[in-house]
C-alpha cells in the first residue's frame, strides 16, 4: 500500500525521501516533518556533525495548500556539510582524479562497519564509496517519511512514542504509569529516558567512553497507543505484523535485536506466566470490548494487533567508529593497521528511538491502509469508523 525509498550520501549535496501511497486530503505542513527531524538530531553523546546540520525538508511534490494530493510525496533535505566535501564527493570527474584516489580515501576498514564487506561486494578500492551510503545519515530521510505516516495515524488518534530503556550497561526503570504523552516527557531528557537517576549514570558512562575513545549501545522502547484490533493477519507469513515490524526495525543501521512485549523473556517462563488473561471491557471499542489483564504480548496476538498498547524494544550495538581504533587490515597494502578514526558520535541510541518510531509509523500506516483502503483520508476514515461500528455491534 505504502512504499518509501531514500537516496543520498552522508556528505553529498542532499538526501531525498519519497513516500508513495499516502491518501489525498491529509493536512500536512513541512513543520510537522521538521519537528521529527529536529528530535532525531538530539541526544547527549553525538559528535560535531550535528552542530553543523539543521535538518529541514523542502516538499518537491505530493502536497498542495497544506494537504496531500495522493501522489508521491518527495522531500529534499540539504546537507549543510556538503560545502566542506565538494572536492571529495563531487559527482563529476575532477582533474586530479587520474593521479590517484581522492583526498580522504578510506582503506583502513572499520571492524563492525559496512566498509570491508561493501568494498569486496561492490568491487571498490576506496571504502568511502561504501561508508557514505552506509552512514546513519540516511536515517534522516527515513524519519521524514515516517513523520508523514505519523501525521496520518494521528488523524485516527493513533500515537507513536518512544523512550530509552538502556544505555551502555545502565538500565532505566519504566515508570509505574507511563506519561500520556511519552515523547513530551522523553524529549525533555538529553537521553530521552524517563528515569532521571539512570540518566545521570548513563551520562557519566558516555563521558567515560568518550575519554577512552570508545562507543556505547543501548535499547529504546517504542509504544503505540490507539491501534484498533486486527491490523496485520495470521493467514500468511508475510502479512504477520510482528514480522513486518521486525524487518523494519532490523533495517536500522547498527540495530541487532528486536523484542515485542516480553520478547526473549517469554522463552524462560511457563505459559501461565506469559499469556495475558482476557476479560470483558465494555466501552473499549478498539480492543473489541475486552481487555488483557496484563500486556506481556506487547499488543499483538497471531500476527495481528490486539488493540492494547504496542510495545517494541529495539537494541542497537555500539557505533563502529572508535576514536581509539581497533585492529584491522589496510586493504591498500594488505598490512595490519589501526582502523580509520573519522569524526563520529560516542552513542546515537536516543536518535535511534526516533528512527524506530518512524519505522513503526510506516509499518502501521501501511497495515492500516491495507485494512481500510481509500484514496482520500475521508474514505479511510469512513471505512475505519464502519469497522469500529461493527465491533460495537458485535458487543451488543
Ligand atoms: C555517521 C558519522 C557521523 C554522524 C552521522 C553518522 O557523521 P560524520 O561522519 O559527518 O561526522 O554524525 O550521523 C549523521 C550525520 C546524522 O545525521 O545522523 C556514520 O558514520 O554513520
Amino acid at each position: 500500500m505504502l512504499r518509501f525509498t531514500t537516496a543520498g550520501e552522508s556528505h553529498g549535496p542532499a538526501l531525498v525521501s519519497i513516500l508513495e501511497g499516502m491518501p489525498a486530503g491529509v493536512p500536512l505542513l513541512a513543520a510537522d516533518v521538521d519537528l521529527d527531524l529536529a528530535r532525531r538530531q538530539q541526544g547527549y553523546g553525538r559528535g560535531r556533525r550535528m552542530q553543523i546540520e539543521t535538518d529541514r525538508i523542502e516538499f518537491l511534490s505530493g502536497v498542495r495548500a497544506g494537504e496531500t494530493l495522493g501522489s508521491p510525496i518527495s522531500m529534499l533535505i540539504r546537507n549543510l556539510d556538503w560545502k566542506n566535501w565538494v572536492e571529495i564527493m563531487d559527482p563529476a570527474p575532477r582533474d586530479g582524479d587520474a593521479g590517484g584516489p581522492r583526498k580522504r580515501q578510506v582503506t583502513r576498514v572499520r571492524p563492525g562497519h559496512a566498509d570491508l564487506t561493501g568494498l569486496l561486494k561492490y568491487d571498490r578500492t576506496d571504502a568511502r564509496d561504501i561508508l557514505e551510503r552506509a552512514s546513519a545519515r540516511e536515517t534522516t530521510a527515513r524519519v521524514a517519511a515516517g513523520a508523514l505516516c505519523r501525521v496520518f495515524l494521528r488523524e485516527l488518534d493513533i500515537r507513536v512514542g518512544s523512550h530509552l530503556v538502556h544505555l551502555g550497561g545502565v538500565d532505566a526503570q519504566r515508570p509505574a504509569v507511563m506519561p500520556a504523552d511519552i515523547n513530551a516527557a522523553s524529549d525533555a531528557s538529553p537521553l530521552r529516558t524517563l528515569d532521571p537517576a539512570a540518566e545521570a549514570e548513563m551520562i557519566a558512562r558516555i563521558d567515560a567512553a568518550k575519554k577512552e575513545g570508545n562507543t556505547l549501545g543501548g535499547i529504546c522502547e517504542v509504544v503505540v497507543t490507539g491501534l484498533p484490533v486486527g491490523l496485520g493477519s495470521h493467514v500468511s507469513w508475510d502479512r504477520r505484523l510482528d514480522g513486518r515490524l521486525g524487518q523494519a526495525m532490523l533495517s536500522i543501521p547498527a540495530v541487532k535485536g528486536v523484542e515485542i512485549g516480553m520478547g526473549f523473556e517469554t522463552a524462560r517462563r511457563t505459559g501461565a506466566d506469559v499469556h495475558d488473561e482476557i476479560e470483558a471491557a465494555p466501552g473499549n471499542t478498539r480492543t473489541g470490548h475486552v481487555r488483557r489483564r496484563t500486556n506481556r504480548a506487547g499488543g499483538t496476538e497471531g500476527g495481528m494487533t490486539t488493540g492494547e498498547e504496542l510495545v517494541i524494544r529495539v537494541a542497537m550495538k555500539p557505533i563502529s567508529t572508535l576514536m581509539r581504533p581497533l585492529g584491522t587490515v589496510d586493504v591498500a597494502t594488505g598490512q595490519a593497521a589501526s582502523a580509520v578514526a573519522e569524526r563520529s558520535d560516542v552513542t546515537a541510541v536516543p536518535a535511534m528511538g526516533v528512527i524506530a518510531e518512524a519505522m513503526a509509523a510506516y509499518v502501521l500506516a501501511d497495515a492500516l491502509l491495507e485494512k481500510f483502503g481509500g484514496d482520500s483520508l475521508g474514505e479511510v476514515r469512513r471505512n475505519f469508523e464502519a469497522y469500529l461500528a461493527r465491533l460495537d455491534e458485535r458487543a451488543g
